[in-house]
């Protein structure tokens, strides 16, 4: 009977789509009982042999079938779409409560850092920051800085010469000399060069063959060593501290005259004397003087309108007396062990 297989096909239709796992499996069921090819086309197919007062209640059911079948499958479609979005939210999910991942943070370098301090406090004291080659011409090297060829301090810092007139820079100061040339004769020039430096020796815990510099500069009518005594104290106390005082000792470099030395009181001891200042309460920190008339001359000043004080620093001395490294090759070979110390210093 026509009824009965349309029926033992509407069980078979409900069943797998019941069972279906997938919207390709329910695409397929589809394909399956409602296609062209379908049997329950087939079905409809054979209704000619049917009497007639029996074509309409086939066709009816068949009908009924047909859409009943088609319900199913879309409600059985909705059901897995559903299930699958919740899967996909499940596994997708994010646990907001785990911590986070650590990520690496760098930071400067502590050389870095203490010559950016530096640079910040002269900046602040409206110096400018010059900087410029580490292959330098022998005339700003030494000869514009009162050092003619055969003076007795040329070898006094043993150089690194490419030619006969180029070589590693021994200090910045050519950089000093190269500024004030630049200003023809006209001050105010107010600035300090930091840079790597190249001399001959052999590397120790104190020495180095490249180090860095800090040299400053400033040319002024009416500058005096009391300025430099004043810019200095407020050096020395925004590095060590603001109970540091400052005393000066005579001394001698070719570019400046008068030359002293400057000392800072003992940050460790307060003066009293210890291991950091030797007992003798006082520690060495940089160079300086009166920048010496033939320099001045020989960048385009004139020594008799203009004065001015000049000094140099080492910040890998600077750096190491204030966080008690005792080994200047600490800053180069980048032992991560020794930086991270430092990390935000
Ligand atoms: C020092 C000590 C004393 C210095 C002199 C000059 C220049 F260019 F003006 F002549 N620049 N830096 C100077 C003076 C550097 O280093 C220990």
């Amino acid at each position: 009977m026509l009824k009965d297989k349309l029926l033992d096909l509407r069980e078979e239709a409900l069943k797998s789509i019941q069972s279906a796992d997938s919207v390709k499996n329910l695409r397929d069921i589809h394909v399956h009982y409602l296609g062209k090819k379908g049997p329950i086309t087939e079905v409809l197919k054979g209704m000619g042999k049917l009497a007639k007062e029996e074509r309409p209640v086939i066709g009816q059911l068949a009908n009924q079938i047909r859409e009943s079948i088609g319900t199913r499958i879309e409600d059985k479609k909705k059901t897995l779409e559903k299930k699958m979005l919740e899967e996909r939210i499940k596994s997708e999910a994010i646990d907001v409560t785990l911590p986070g991942r650590k990520r690496a943070m760098g930071g400067h370098h502590l050389l870095a850092s203490v010559i950016r301090d530096i640079e910040d406090l002269f900046i602040g004291l409206g110096f400018s920051v010059v900087e410029g080659p580490e292959v330098e011409e022998d005339y700003y090297n030494f000869e514009a800085l009162n050092l003619p060829k055969n003076h007795p301090a040329r070898d006094m810092q043993d150089s690194f010469y490419i030619t006969d007139e180029i070589l590693m820079r021994t200090h910045t100061s050519p950089m000093q000399a190269r500024t004030m040339e630049k200003h023809k004769g006209k001050g105010p020039v107010k600035i300090i060069c930091p840079g790597k430096v190249y001399r001959r020796d052999t590397d120790d815990a104190t020495h180095s063959h490249q180090f860095m510099q800090i040299e400053g500069l400033c040319v002024d009518k009416n500058v005096r060593l009391s300025d430099l005594k004043g810019v200095l104290t407020v050096f020395a106390k925004h590095v060590f501290g603001a109970e540091r005082e400052i005393r000066l000792r005579p001394s001698y470099f070719p570019f400046t005259e008068p030359s002293v030395e400057m000392d800072i009181s003992c940050f460790k001891c307060g003066g009293h004397g210890c291991s950091v200042c030797k007992g003798t309460g006082w520690i060495e920190i940089l160079g300086s003087g009166m920048v010496h008339p033939n320099v001045l001359r020989m960048s385009g000043f004139d020594p008799s309108v203009y004065t001015g004080f000049a000094f140099g620093m080492g910040p890998e001395r600077i750096a190491m007396l204030k966080y008690g490294i005792d080994d200047i090759r600490q800053f180069y070979n980048d032992d991560m062990r020794f930086l991270k110390q430092f990390k935000r210093a």
